[in-house]
């Protein structure tokens, strides 16, 4: 894939990601198979994989953002979602992680792999597309996004009215849905290790945030797991794909509304 095809591809992503955001939150989408994918972080080995045995299997492949850095193939990892988001943009997903941004790509290896592999100029495409993702989306009445509930979100739909283009997000309320974490020891919100503006959630505001909003649990990426773990009394489902930091990459299988199964990923 040469440069020009990457950034037609780039901007093709954005297209459909500017068609498809608000309707994630406000229209409640069904679909019976669903594939959730965790953190992938460069490991285009696990996403291919994931492609090769659930392509014809799911109806929906959902990500949960972090896409790049720390692995080393942030750009093939990224292209190959974006080239079957753009085949069917119906069947993927792509929320927006953390790592979906500039600040963190500086300091994480994303930048420089694509000045190495790509050029100079060429980063800059991905930090716009990246400023198009979609935050969230509500897929079964599972509430799914990159990091958690934020402190002052109300209802989901609200989601539909942040700011679009932000390249380093700084609305409070984007901002925790990329970075917050839930916490089983607290009750409210705590601030978080993982910096300023960044909160760690108790289960009373998972059992409220749920509850206002008419949904069964909420499928996050993330936190670093060996492939899954489960906080507020399994109402939050952490998904980690990545091989990364030496774990097994799990990713969840949902069938006819229901979750069916956790499945390790092996290379
Ligand atoms: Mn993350």
């Amino acid at each position: 894939m040469d440069k020009s095809e990457i950034a037609g591809l780039l901007k093709k992503a954005g297209d459909i990601f500017d068609g498809q955001r608000n309707a994630l939150v406000t229209s409640r989408i069904e679909a019976n198979k669903i594939i959730f994918v965790g953190d992938t972080h460069g490991d285009a080995r696990i996403t291919k994989k994931v492609f090769d045995a659930y392509s014809d299997y799911a109806d929906m492949i959902v990500f949960l953002g972090d896409y790049v850095d720390r692995g080393k193939y942030g750009i093939e990892n990224l292209m190959m979602i974006i080239e079957k988001l753009v085949d069917a943009p119906g069947k993927i997903i792509m929320l927006r992680g953390n790592h979906e941004s500039p600040m963190i790509n500086r300091n994480y290896g994303f930048m420089r792999e694509v000045e190495e592999k790509i050029g100079e100029d060429a980063y800059k495409n991905f930090a716009i597309m990246f400023s198009h993702m979609p935050y969230a989306a509500v897929v079964n009445s599972y509430f799914c996004v990159h990091g958690g509930i934020p402190q002052i979100l109300g209802k989901v739909e609200d989601i539909a009215n942040l700011p679009i283009g932000d390249f380093n997000p700084d609305n409070p309320v984007a901002k925790e849905l990329l970075w917050n974490d839930p916490n089983d020891g607290i009750r409210g919100f705590i601030p978080n290790l993982r910096g300023p503006g960044t909160y760690y959630f108790g289960p009373d505001v998972v059992e409220k945030f749920l509850a206002e909003n008419s949904l069964k649990g909420i499928i996050r990426g993330h936190e670093v797991a060996d492939g899954f773990k489960s906080n507020a009394n399994g109402k939050v489902i952490t998904v980690f794909s990545s091989t990364y930091h030496g774990m097994s990459s799990g990713i969840l299988v949902m069938e006819g509304g229901e979750i069916k199964e956790m499945v390790k990923i092996r290379l």
